[in-house]
């Protein structure tokens, strides 16, 4: 399996790591669509939320308490933040490793598209 994520979880491609925990890791994204932009994703591979079941309902709620921590240790819990999931084609995802971006820093715009 080609999982570009797997290649950054376990080291083989580097990343800025911001956040790791047993089972989620925190990284920043290589193309910033903002001032913080950083990726979180679960350390196992699923391909997409479409692919989420009961069972990974523990590591859903993992990855949303890394956000807070991440957002915190960033410095833009107060001032505010975007956590958002693309899944598949329509929504523009690109890579087959479910992923949450978490965008902040500056007044984002509306969701319009
Ligand atoms: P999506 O379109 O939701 O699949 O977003 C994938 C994101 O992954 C995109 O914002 C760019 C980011 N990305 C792709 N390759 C790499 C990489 O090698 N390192 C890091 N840090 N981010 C990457």
């Amino acid at each position: 399996m080609d999982d570009l994520f797997l290649k950054i979880v376990d080291g083989t491609i580097p990343s800025k790591k911001v956040l790791e925990t047993e089972n989620v890791l925190a990284f920043h994204d290589i193309q910033p669509a903002a001032p913080v932009h950083v990726l979180i994703i679960p350390k196992k591979y699923i391909p997409s939320m479409n692919a989420v079941t009961e069972e990974d309902l523990p590591l859903i709620a993992e990855i949303h308490r890394v956000a807070i921590e991440v957002a915190k240790k960033l410095g833009i819990a107060e001032s505010g933040y975007r956590l958002i999931n693309n899944c598949g084609p329509d929504s523009g995802q690109a890579v087959g490793h479910l992923h949450y971006h978490l965008l902040g820093g500056a007044k984002l715009g509306a969701l319009t598209s």
